[in-house]
């Protein structure tokens, strides 16, 4: 495991709670900020603030090329190519220009292949989407252990399926989906692969090439970066074929006042003046990634997992929604307590400064399939938690179920 104390001292959050520990879990969420990264949001707008992609001057030159230079990192981090990575606002942004794009080529008679687990961001642009077009939805469902029926995967994907597009580990579930088999199947009758990476960044080793996907997004703020910035991945020449959402300035090459053309893969989908930033400082958060090392991340979290499994699956009246073995899941676990509601739950423990998120995690549709109206409360880990975290946890349970009296 990390020497969680350690890692807790590079992040300034943890420092600031009146010597109260601080229980985040609550990293599927949002994670917390390194402060390497908040030194090199503040390097940006103490030293060289200035627009990109128009500098006349040095201080735009140097953010132009500290934030172009944040392409290659992310490259690195995912096995792509640097003119294959556009920066977005995050995953839900990253989603809306895919479907919204792709779906122009979807009509009547067309089949867009989900999974039940998806976050609404993969699930109602699609939607909205098929409303529009005529196309039609299908969503791959789970078996009793809540991994992905591939049975079914194999059965529903076909010669109608033009878009395949999979969460990569379920947000609620904690279940990861096996989306290079997916994508297997899928180019199988040359559908696109789309993955939503959100929550499989920072903790799982992704590799597009390895999944062979066509496009994948993920969002900085999951992985120690700052808020509002994202990424989608695409393959260069469907790129170039794929519309951009917005319109403006910085995306054109020629603009008459009757027709445009648009600039070169990426900077064709980044129009007006980006979050200079927030991409810097996801820069800075991919080289803490790289610092940490995604194995030794992973086998923190999956140890500490595997501890967290353990001290719940004992408390009495507590059923754990997901897998309930360490293989095959990660981060995410949510559970029920019978006859309390997760958001009492959420606020009990909160007041111990135990911090988790109780609901329906933006996947209303499997929640309710699953039968838990009220939803669930989800606790997730990151890197700098340890099993006082867990103990925490269990002792703000077990206090609630003395005050609700269950
Ligand atoms: N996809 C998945 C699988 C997610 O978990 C989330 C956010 C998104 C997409 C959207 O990401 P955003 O950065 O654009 O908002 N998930 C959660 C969550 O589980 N709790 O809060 C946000």
């Amino acid at each position: 495991m990390l020497t969680t104390a350690k890692i807790r001292e590079e992040f300034p959050m943890f420092q600031k709670n009146d010597g109260k520990r601080f229980a985040y879990l609550d990293s599927a969420s949002s994670s917390q900020t390194p402060t390497a990264v908040l030194e090199a949001v503040d390097d940006y707008y103490t030293h060289f603030r200035a627009n990109v992609h128009r500098g006349m001057y040095k201080a735009s030159e140097t953010a132009t090329t500290q934030y172009e230079g944040v392409r290659s990192k992310v490259a690195d981090l995912i096995r792509a190519k640097e003119d294959e990575i556009v920066f977005t606002r995050g995953t839900t942004e990253s989603l809306n220009i895919v479907a919204r794009s792709l779906a122009k080529r979807l009509g009547p008679g067309d089949e867009v292949v989900l999974t039940v687990m998806e976050h609404h961001a993969n699930l109602v642009p699609w939607q909205q989407m098929a409303k529009k077009r005529g196309f039609a939805l299908k969503f791959i469902p789970l078996r009793e252990d809540y991994t992905l029926d591939m049975d079914a995967a194999a059965q529903m994907i076909g010669p109608k399926t033009k878009i395949l597009a999979a969460t990569f580990v379920s947000n609620v579930l904690g279940t990861i989906v096996p989306v290079a088999e997916l994508a297997k199947l899928a180019h199988g009758y040359g559908a696109l692969v789309v993955v939503d990476a959100a929550q499989a960044i920072g903790h799982l080793q992704v590799d597009v090439q390895k999944i062979d996907c066509d496009l994948l997004a993920f969002s900085g703020h999951k992985m120690f970066g700052p808020t509002g910035t994202g990424v989608l991945y695409g393959k260069k020449s469907l790129l170039e074929t794929i519309d951009p959402l917005l319109f403006g300035g910085d995306m054109i090459r020629e603009v008459s006042f009757e027709h445009s053309t648009w600039n070169d893969v990426p900077w064709k989908f980044e129009a007006g003046t980006p979050n200079i930033g927030g991409v810097i400082g996801l820069g800075a958060a991919v080289d803490y990634v790289q610092r940490v090392g995604i194995f030794a991340i992973a086998t923190h979290e999956y140890e500490l997992t595997a501890y967290a499994l353990e001290k719940l699956s004992n408390i009495p009246g507590l059923t754990i929604i997901g897998p309930a073995t360490n293989d095959g899941r990660v981060v995410a676990i949510s559970f029920v307590l019978e006859g309390i509601h997760p958001h009492d739950l959420a606020s009990v423990l909160d007041a111990d400064g135990v911090c988790v998120r109780g609901g329906h995690h933006c996947a209303m549709p499997l929640l309710r399939s699953l039968g838990h109206m009220n939803g669930t409360t989800r606790m997730s880990l990151s890197i700098y938690n340890d099993e006082d975290d867990i103990d925490a946890l269990v002792a703000g349970i077990e206090k609630a179920k003395k005050i609700f009296r269950v």
